[in-house]
């Protein structure tokens, strides 16, 4: 289900300010998304960028498509923006003077490459180049982003998740994304031009689902131990409230028959 977050309310309750569309290298409206399951492209390897492999489009969400590289297994999709100079038409890499490549952990032996190849490309729907973009948009001149402003970004380790996020911190050209609602083990540096972050409303404008923050509130301090401590002490409050008296009938409750007494008789 969908539809919960809204930007509006929660920057008024955070009394924060969003990234204006400047900060990113996105275009102002998205990109117009006009593939279909199964069609065939071109695709860098994520694993390895410079081979340039055949993918097939497993999925739509937006404006990102869901890869999968022909000859590889289901465990490793990947997701491009529609205008990513990473996707071309299939024919592009034989015209630039390059050779299609297996992907890295080809489920075949290397020297069925080509006739995989010849096999996979027949007869397949290949992705019409009209509906590629020309161009990546350009990127901002400079990183100008500052610390505390809200975006939405992609969950590296779930990537098909684009999430509300806060600039977290900055180091040069690198932009902290810090994801709202949780720990640190999402938190990720990348360039301020990269293609993983947009502005607010982004995935309003896409149709994409943008994830509700989660409820995991951040450390105040940065002290491991310490946010363990917190976090033991937390727990221990809720603890009476949990072991309250059973009051399903199935165990008698201690104040009906008191405890015995045990040591000396009265
Ligand atoms: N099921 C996963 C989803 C985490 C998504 C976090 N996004 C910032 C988990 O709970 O680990």
């Amino acid at each position: 289900y969908q539809g919960h977050f809204s930007w509006d309310k929660y920057l008024k309750e955070t009394g924060a300010s969003s990234a204006p569309s400047s900060c990113f290298r996105q275009s102002l409206t998205p990109p117009l998304n006009e593939f279909k399951a199964g069609m065939k492209l071109e695709a860098q390897d994520p694993r390895n960028t410079t081979s340039t492999c055949i993918a097939t489009v497993v999925g739509l969400t937006g404006s990102r498509l869901r890869l999968r590289l022909d000859g590889s297994d289901n465990k490793n999709d990947f997701w491009r923006l529609v205008d990513s100079s990473e996707i071309q038409p299939i024919g592009n890499c034989e015209k630039s003077g390059g050779m299609l490549q297996p992907p890295l952990g080809f489920r075949l032996n290397a020297s069925s490459w080509p006739m995989f190849l010849l096999k996979t490309l027949n007869g397949a729907e290949m992705a019409p180049s009209r509906i590629f973009h020309k161009q990546e948009p350009p990127a901002p001149e400079q990183n100008s982003f500052q610390v505390g402003m809200k975006l939405e970004a992609v969950d590296r380790k779930n990537p098909h998740f684009i999430c509300p996020a806060t600039a977290g911190a900055l180091r040069g050209v690198e932009v902290l994304v810090t994801f709202d609602g949780w720990r640190g083990a999402f938190d990720y540096y990348c360039r301020y031009d990269s293609r993983d972050i947009f502005p607010v409303g982004w995935c309003t404008l896409t149709g994409d689902n943008l994830q509700s923050p989660g409820t995991k509130a951040r450390a105040f301090y940065s002290s491991p131990l310490l946010s363990v401590y917190l976090s033991i002490s937390a727990r221990a409050l809720v603890l009476p409230k949990s072991l309250g008296p059973l009051t399903d009938g199935s165990v008698e409750s201690p104040a009906m028959h008191p405890p015995p007494t045990v040591g000396r008789p009265p």
